[in-house]
């Protein structure tokens, strides 16, 4: 006779096994009370602000960033994302690589210890990683909202100079804001990097249904020859911080992320 209990037991052990458990993680080095005027570089220009973080466990895959602003922010300015590899792990982001990016025309400005939340592209990061906040400075330059309470190594800022808000070591100024404060830069992870080319279903139904099919392809393309902004993905170099264009790079890096499902 079938022992139903022990079939139940051992569908379920396979499916633990098939379906690996998504679980959250915030990386966070504020205690979520901030209060200093902060930092006001006196310059104008891209100006770039963010916490180094350690890799916890699997939490390797990071899914938004998220900031709390200063009360110099103009209100109606966007505000941009943006992850960084460090390649050696020494917990100085200036070598660090732009992994990608994204941005926010709705910050939640003035200020106050609200956080603006800002979905990136899952990107996965390994050892040490470099989560900003990046915006153009203006007459009022106090955009990072800080933490007095919570001073360590982490935090570093980057202005002035060629800087054109992405090669943090084409900056004049890079600050390492040791045991001054920290500003308030957040960053959420999973330990799951989903699919990131299922975009379609059955009949090229738009949404994911698990698979990886050529009907994925077929919506991917048919978005990007409409000028779809759903297929802007990519910048020059396949950079994963997306320009104004659709390009080759686009069509590229879609077709990279089919391949790695
Ligand atoms: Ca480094
Ligand atoms: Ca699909
Ligand atoms: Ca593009």
């Amino acid at each position: 006779m079938i022992n139903l209990t022990r079939l139940t037991t051992l569908a379920l052990a396979l499916l633990t096994l098939s379906t690996p458990a998504h679980a959250q993680f915030t990386y966070v080095i504020d205690d979520g009370s901030g209060g200093s005027a902060g930092p006001a570089p006196g310059t104008t220009g891209p100006f770039v602000w963010g916490n180094v973080f350690s890799v916890q466990g699997d939490y390797a895959v990071i899914t938004s960033i998220s900031v709390a602003l200063g009360a110099g922010f103009p209100a109606g300015q966007s505000l941009d994302v943006l992850l960084y590899q460090d390649p050696n792990a020494d917990g100085d982001p200036r070598d660090a690589v732009l992994l990608t990016c994204a941005r926010t025309t709705t910050p939640i400005t003035g200020q106050s210890n609200a956080f603006t939340l800002v979905p990136i592209t899952p990107t996965r990061v390994q050892g040490q990683f470099f989560a900003a906040a990046r915006a153009t400075l203006g007459t009022t330059r106090n955009y990072a909202r800080t933490d007095p309470q919570s001073r360590g190594m982490g935090t570093w800022l980057f202005w002035g100079g060629a800087f054109d808000g992405t090669n943090l070591a084409s900056s004049a100024t890079a600050a390492n804001y040791i045991n001054l404060a920290t500003v308030m830069v957040r960053a959420d992870a999973t330990n799951v990097l989903p699919c990131l080319a299922d975009v379609a279903g059955p009949g090229q139904t738009i949404g994911p249904d698990g698979q990886t099919t050529a009907d994925d392809i077929i919506v991917y393309l048919n978005w990007f020859f409409a000028g779809d902004q759903r297929a802007n993905i990519a910048g020059p170099g396949q950079s994963g911080c997306p320009d104004a264009d659709l390009t080759a790079d686009d069509i590229i890096v879609f077709l990279n992320r089919f391949f790695a499902c």
